[in-house]
């Protein structure tokens, strides 16, 4: 093989591995990117939560209902408005439950009969971690409402 067709085979694969290494270097930095701007504050977030409970747990060996949300978490950033449907599936049973957020400045004291659901809307108004209870079922009926601050 001459030398000049070394050459060329040797600077044709060059120029395929830098071609590939700038591919992957911005298609993640794009991706990134991407992810960094769905996170703006001010937005609707929608949530499903139902009455969950745990399977097994003996409520008289422990004294405590075996209850619990679906979601144990929800987070927002402070500006959005918040929408939780929230679903009591205990249709059979009878039980109610609540969603009820008594830390300032939210007022929040919804409560589900057997088999209703109800929409709750709210605006995150201040950041901070609150918790959600169902008044009928603690302490283990719990979650946390964590409102943090956009980016600047
Ligand atoms: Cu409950």
């Amino acid at each position: 093989m001459k030398d000049t067709s070394k050459i060329t085979i040797i600077a044709c694969i060059s120029i395929a591995a830098i071609i590939i290494a700038v591919i992957a270097i911005t298609v993640p930095m794009k991706n990134t990117q991407e992810n960094v701007q769905t996170a703006y504050a001010g937005v609707k977030r929608e949530y499903w939560l139902f009455n969950s409970d745990v399977p097994l747990f003996n409520e008289t060996k422990t004294g405590m209902p075996h209850d619990a949300f679906s979601m144990p978490v929800i987070s927002a950033l402070k500006g959005d408005t918040i929408v939780i449907h929230f679903f009591n599936t205990e249709e059979s049973t009878g039980d109610h439950h609540s969603f009820t957020i008594w830390d300032k400045p939210y007022n929040i004291n919804v409560e589900v009969s057997p088999g209703e659901n109800k929409t709750i809307t709210f605006v995150a108004t201040t950041a901070g971690v609150f918790t959600y209870y169902c008044t009928f079922h603690q302490p283990t009926m719990r979650g946390q409402l964590i409102v943090e601050l956009p980016n600047p």
